[in-house]
């Protein structure tokens, strides 16, 4: 298959891409396994936040452009950059210090579409995390390898970089996850509960948009709806919000909906009709 990709956005440290419903972001840093830096982070928001608004993509690949110029390694994201690690946070041109991926985080968990993390090949730290809190992972069989690094650099996810991934593998393994920072395959994160499929390599990409075409063939209410279900009991009264923000969309749909407003703005008492208190 020939997907047929169009940059919708040029930028420095990410890809912008989309096709058919489909928007591909990837980070660009394959030199750097694709560490992010803070100009990455406002970037993936920027172009997150353009899929979320863009009423005809319904699903977002988010993958590591690659393999490395300069070793053929293979990357999805080795989370954050090092290199540009100050003593609050990781520093910008600006010279600020941010720790901006986890706006990145909240806007994946709380968009109205579905977010699959393809894996394309080192997945470790915050891009662990990453993956971790995207709807769907799919990794590559033959490059792919989970790795968390947090505690040999000092730095803890503690949200859903952790304990959400301890709801989906169990607290055994995210423990041992986090508390040995092992690699693990592709296969062996599928039998842990955090991959959804093993892929080869060389079709990884092809399959990650048959997922995303199969999505997009669902009514996308209910892709939404269960979405912001799912994440309801986790997320609290932030969840609660997101999933009534819904509901309140559906809710302006109604003749009733319709009728207060024109009511207001007519300065009349609203006639809501009889039997409308459906059981
Ligand atoms: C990814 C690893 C395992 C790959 O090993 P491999 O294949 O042997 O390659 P290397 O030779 O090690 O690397 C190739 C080149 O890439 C550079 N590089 C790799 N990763 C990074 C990185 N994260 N930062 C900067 N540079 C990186 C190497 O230096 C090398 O370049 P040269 O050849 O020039 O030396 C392996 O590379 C590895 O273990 N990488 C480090 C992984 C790591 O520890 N990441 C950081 C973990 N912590 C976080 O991500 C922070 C989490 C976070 O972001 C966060 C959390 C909570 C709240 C806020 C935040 C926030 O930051 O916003």
């Amino acid at each position: 298959m020939n997907i047929d990709w169009k940059t919708a956005k040029e930028y420095e440290d990410i890809t912008y891409k989309k096709c058919n419903g489909v928007a591909r972001i990837a980070i660009n840093r394959p030199e750097v396994r694709n560490a992010f830096r803070p100009k990455t982070t406002s970037e993936l928001y920027d172009a997150f936040y353009d899929a979320y608004e863009d009423s005809s993509i319904g699903v977002v690949l988010l993958t590591g452009e690659g393999p490395s110029p300069k070793d053929g390694g293979h990357a999805f994201c080795s989370g954050g950059d090092q290199k540009a690690r100050g003593h609050q946070g990781y520093v910008g041109d600006d010279g600020r210090h941010r720790l901006n991926i986890l706006e990145v985080q909240r806007l994946i968990r709380f968009m109205p579409k579905v977010v699959i993390a393809v894996v394309n090949g080192w997945a470790v730290g915050g891009g662990h995390s990453l993956h971790v809190v995207c709807d769907l992972t799919l990794a590559s069989e033959e490059h792919a390898i989970f790795k968390q690094t947090d505690a040999d650099v000092t730095s803890f996810d503690g949200g859903y970089g952790s304990a959400y991934l301890a709801k989906m593998v169990g607290q055994k393994k995210a423990r041992e996850i986090f508390f040995l920072g092992r690699n693990y395959s592709a296969k062996e994160a599928e039998d842990m509960g955090m991959v959804n499929a093993v892929i080869p390599h060389a079709e990884l990409e092809e399959t990650s948009y048959q997922w995303a075409q199969e999505i997009l063939a669902k009514s996308p209410t209910s892709i939404r709806m269960l979405k912001f279900a799912m994440n309801l009991t986790d997320d609290g009264m932030v969840g609660q919000q997101v999933f009534a923000g819904e509901a309140t969309r559906l809710a302006y749909m109604t003749e009733e909906a319709k009728e207060g407003r024109n009511a207001f703005l007519e300065k009349r008492k609203p006639d809501f009709g009889e039997n409308q208190w459906i059981s």
